[in-house]
């Protein structure tokens, strides 16, 4: 295992496919909480609790609650460096030679003009809401904020301070009438994108990947946290950035600790001048 930029970058220019897999930690510098780490949200509201589809047929009020107050920061936060260089390199290495696939929801990818062929989106988007009723197809693509007054977050209180919300408070489907609107994220247990899943895999099998990037995930949830080893196992390459390493590497061909924005644009991806 190496921490020697240099040989990675060169790595990095002679891969004639390269994947990166992307985490909360990417949008940390961006002031977007991660899951686990410290100060990880889920810490005060626990995960399980608020990202299942149980926890939405429980209580959709509590559910919907923390989903915008995620909006309302998201919508605020700018994208950092690494969204930066990753698009930016996404535009110098076009789709097949370079494939992004992150776990976040928070659109701060988008908004460094990352899209496109060249990234996948996981576990879906903060910014897409759809009918919970599995047989209505209803779903759009939704910035406001807050999506319903009833939800507005309240000025002082972006931290999160929980109330009730009664139901006829919640956004409903315009199109069944009877179905709660939530957001078109990928909760636990639920399947991801069939097609989605299939792209990545007939990506992954045609030609093997050389190098896989893997920016600030924890590598817990699956099938993201999987992708790096079938890279190993097929011959490629696996670096890892991340601002805490001290559990990660094992079979790590570079290890990066450091922010992931100042890791990727002072080191990673030094020709990007767009940032
Ligand atoms: C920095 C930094 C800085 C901080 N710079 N770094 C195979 C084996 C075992 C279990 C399963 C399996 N396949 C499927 C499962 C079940 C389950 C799963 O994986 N469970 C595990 C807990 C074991 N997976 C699923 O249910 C998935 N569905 C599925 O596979 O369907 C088929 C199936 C179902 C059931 C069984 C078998 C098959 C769906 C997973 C959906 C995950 N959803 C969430 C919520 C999304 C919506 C939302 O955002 O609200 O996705 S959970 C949460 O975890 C979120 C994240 O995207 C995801 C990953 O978290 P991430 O990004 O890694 O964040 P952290 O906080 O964990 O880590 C941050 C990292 O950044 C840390 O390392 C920090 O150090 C670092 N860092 N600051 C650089 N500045």
């Amino acid at each position: 295992m190496s921490k020697d930029l240099a040989s990675f970058h060169e790595a990095l220019l002679q891969s004639k496919r390269v994947l990166a897999v992307c985490g909360a930690g990417l949008s940390a510098s961006s002031g977007i909480p991660t899951f686990r780490g410290a100060g990880g949200m889920w810490r005060k509201h626990n995960a399980l609790e608020l990202a299942t589809p149980e926890a939405f047929r429980k209580d959709p009020g509590l559910v919907w609650q923390f989903y915008s107050l995620r909006r309302h920061n998201a919508l605020k936060a700018a994208p950092n460096a690494a969204h930066y260089a990753l698009a930016e390199f996404a535009r110098q290495r076009p789709f097949p030679e370079f494939l992004t696939l992150t776990q976040n929801v928070d659109g701060l990818s988008e908004g460094a003009g990352h899209k496109g062929k060249s990234v996948e989106f996981l576990h879906g988007s903060l910014f897409r809401v759809r009918c919970a009723r599995s047989w209505c197809r209803y779903e759009r693509f939704d910035i406001s904020d807050p999506i319903t007054p009833a939800l507005a977050v309240p000025e002082g209180e972006e931290d999160g301070a929980w109330r009730d919300v009664p139901i006829e408070g919640l956004p409903k489907c315009p199109e069944c009438r009877t179905g709660l609107l939530r957001p078109a994220v990928v909760w636990f247990g639920e399947e991801l994108d069939s097609q989605m899943l299939k792209r990545i895999q007939q990506h992954i099998a045609r030609d093997p990947v050389d190098l896989c990037i893997v920016i600030g995930t924890s590598g817990t949830v699956y099938p993201a946290a999987g992708y790096a080893s079938q890279v190993k196992a097929q011959g490629g390459k696996v670096a890892i950035v991340d601002i805490d390493c001290s559990v990660r590497g094992d079979d790590a061909d570079w290890l990066f600790e450091g922010d992931a924005a100042r890791v990727l644009y002072l080191s990673t991806f030094p020709l990007s001048d767009t940032c």
